[in-house]
């Protein structure tokens, strides 16, 4: 057994304790209250779903078992994934196991490539990127050994051998993906003497600069994880509660992050940005940007990039990006603007009176880096938060199969129901 697999068998039995005594001990505990506002908003702020993995306190922002985010950004993402998993961070041989491991797993089926192939060439990235990892279900160990009969206890472990076949294969199916979709030639094959993010920057052929390599650990490390509610990782956890395995549950929370309104945001960001460089044909002065960002929001558009559901600070994932940014491209114009952006923007917000959160979100700087390496495809950028993100998902998943999760089944009414709960 592999040292994950072998500190998850130690650490399980007492995180299962703890939750069924809590539920005995406190079961009928009221924590929270529902109002029709909420009902019909999104559900935001319901206190109903169980996260392990991460947190996001609104004026702290990502907090990852327990530390928050800027303590983790040195780290590799196999680093993040054991801590994900364990709450604990791996010692150097746990790492090299693990590195060890998924690189056993890495080889990806040809039939994969074929019905990628296959696509039409205008398939989203999105598309072809969860199109792969469906395609992969047959491979389930999770599903095999369910048909055969498995006690409840032990479907954490099939369940982490999913996991891990899924993460080991994902940088080289992305990478595959990218090259295939926008004519970048053949796929270049992996370099087993590096790690699973450095690699996914080899097998991707954009650049060969050593920090091009650390800006995709950088972003594997940022995207990871961001608890449980959001659309990504309440999808996964929603249609494994069904005890669909890892590649239709992570799959479908993938298919949720290529919505505008999740994982797509990055683009538009970019977008913004290019539209600034492009009309004052370089960084703007501060009078300038600030008549362009109030012309953004007379207009009747919001200032992507800006903003957040539940943080109220500047997201701690901005400053990171924004610290690299400045180490790497400090002269690149684009940067350039991103930081004045930074300067200028909240206080138009703050003035503008609107926004609950004036402050950057992770969105916001990401884009930056990526194009000033020479990844100017946005359609792509989505797929590089779902490799990131699918860390998130399956150390979720492994966690709520672990303590033996019952399926979700809210009840939900209609609306007539509802108007006379509002008139009692
Ligand atoms: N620019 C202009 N107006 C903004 C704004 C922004 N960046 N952010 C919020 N507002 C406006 C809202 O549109 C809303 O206006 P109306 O009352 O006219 O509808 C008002 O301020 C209040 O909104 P809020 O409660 O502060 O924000 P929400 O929780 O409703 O929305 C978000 C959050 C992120 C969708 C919003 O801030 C936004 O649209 N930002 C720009 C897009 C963006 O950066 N998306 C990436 C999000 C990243 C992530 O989720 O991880």
């Amino acid at each position: 057994m592999a040292r994950l697999q072998q500190r998850m068998a130690e650490i399980i039995p007492a995180m299962r304790d703890e939750i069924r005594s809590l539920v005995k001990e406190h079961g009928n505990k009221v924590i929270d209250q529902v109002t029709i506002g909420q009902v019909y908003g999104g559900m935001r702020g319901i206190k109903a779903l169980t996260c392990d993995t991460s947190e996001v306190p609104p004026e702290k922002g990502l907090i990852i078992r327990g530390i928050p985010i800027k303590e983790l950004t040195g780290r590799l993402p196999e680093e993040i994934f054991w801590l994900l998993c364990t709450g604990e961070l791996p010692s150097k041989g746990d790492l090299e196991d693990l590195q060890q491991d998924l690189r056993k797993r890495s080889r990806v089926p040809q039939y994969v490539w074929d019905v990628l192939e296959a696509m039409p060439p205008d398939s989203h990235p999105m598309a072809m990127f969860d199109t792969a990892i469906l395609v992969m279900e047959r491979e389930s160990v999770f599903r095999k050994r369910y048909t055969e009969g498995m006690k409840k206890d032990e479907y954490w472990a099939p369940t982490l051998e999913d996991s891990l076949d899924l993460l080991a294969k994902l940088p080289g199916i992305a990478a595959g993906v990218y090259r295939l979709r926008f004519k970048k030639g053949d796929r270049i094959n992996a370099d087993t003497n590096l790690d699973w993010a450095g690699n996914y920057a080899h097998m991707l052929g954009i650049s060969d600069k050593p920090e091009f390599k650390d800006l995709m650990r950088l972003y594997m490390v940022l995207h990871s994880d961001h608890e449980g509610g959001n659309v990504s990782a309440h999808t996964c956890h929603c249609v494994a509660s069904a005890l669909s395995d890892a590649y239709y549950s992570v799959s479908a929370g993938l298919n949720g992050l290529a919505g505008p309104l999740h994982g797509l945001a990055n683009q538009e960001c970019l977008g913004w940005i290019l539209m600034v460089v492009e009309k004052f044909k370089g960084a703007p002065s501060d009078e300038d940007l600030r008549k362009f960002a109030w012309d953004t929001l007379n207009s009747g558009k919001v200032i992507p990039g800006y903003g957040h559901a539940v943080l109220r600070i500047t997201d701690p994932r901005f400053d990171a990006f924004l610290a690299f940014g400045k180490q790497h491209m400090p002269e690149d114009p684009i940067y350039q603007t991103v930081a004045k952006v930074f300067d200028i923007v909240p206080k138009v917000l703050t003035e503008q009176g609107k926004a609950k959160d004036p402050w950057p979100n992770v969105d916001a700087a990401s884009g930056c880096l990526l194009y000033h390496y020479g990844m100017t495809e946005f359609d792509y950028y989505t797929v590089l938060f779902s490799v990131s993100r699918a860390m998130g998902m399956c150390s979720q998943l492994v966690v709520s199969r672990a303590w033996g999760e019952p399926i979700e089944r809210p009840k939900s009414l209609p609306t007539a129901k509802f108007k006379n709960l509002a008139l009692k």
